[in-house]
């Protein structure tokens, strides 16, 4: 099993983005993210991998993990750490072959079935999607709650990231039911400054894991 340290984990949305995606992704690694994952639809593949590169480059130099979202050719050419597959996306066998072993391979699931079928079939780690409700990515179906998190923390043998509708404010009950890694998209894009709130959001879980310490 590869040793995944991601507790804090950032997706790029373009759609999002008021001052672009570089920027972005610059002031998240500033905050203190651990894994940036590049999601990109809409460009065409040539700038798609023309800003791969660059984001792959300022991950690299900050020892941050890089992630494509489902595109393994863009991943193969920014020699991106690895990718995250959705249920939509290129079956997981297909990537692991294109990949090797030597790269993550991280995939959604919004179910513990699913993510123990994901488990055997030898994915890295899990994006557990929806844990709340979520207007950022429109076809994530029903939330999975909270008693989802705990039972992940249970059952599942590789990592998992919790995603969806997590905040500030719900960090805490996040982190309470056994997450150890968790994904913000809006709550850090649309913020006033990304930089401030990564941060902010960071203090919340080195509080939560010296407290736990602790116990
Ligand atoms: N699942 P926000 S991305 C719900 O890749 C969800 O599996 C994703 O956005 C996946 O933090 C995503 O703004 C959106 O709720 C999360």
């Amino acid at each position: 099993m590869k040793k995944l340290d991601f507790d804090l984990y950032f997706i790029t949305d373009r759609t999002l983005s008021r001052s672009g995606v570089i920027s972005d992704v610059a002031a998240a690694i500033r905050g203190g993210v651990r894994v940036v994952q590049y999601r990109e639809k809409a460009l065409p593949k040539e700038k798609m991998i023309k800003e791969a590169k660059e984001l792959a480059g300022l991950c690299k130099k900050a020892k941050v993990i890089f992630i494509v979202n489902d595109f393994i050719d863009v991943a193969l050419a920014c020699d991106a750490d690895g990718v995250h597959l959705g249920p939509c996306d290129t079956p997981l066998a297909k990537a692991r072959k294109a990949l090797g072993n030597g790269k993550i391979i991280g995939v959604t699931a919004g179910s513990i079935d699913e993510a123990k079928r994901f488990e055997r079939e030898g994915a890295d780690y899990i994006g557990l999607s929806p844990v709340f409700a979520t207007g950022t990515k429109k076809d994530a179906g029903q939330p999975a709650g909270l008693s989802v998190v705990r039972e992940a923390g249970k059952k599942l043998r590789i990592p998992f990231v919790a995603i969806g509708g997590i905040n500030r404010e719900n960090l805490d009950s996040v982190l309470d039911a056994g997450a150890k890694s968790v994904c913000m998209i809006s709550a850090i894009i649309k913020s006033e400054d990304i930089e401030k709130e990564v941060k902010a959001i960071r203090r919340i879980i080195n509080g939560h894991a010296a407290r736990k310490g602790k116990k």
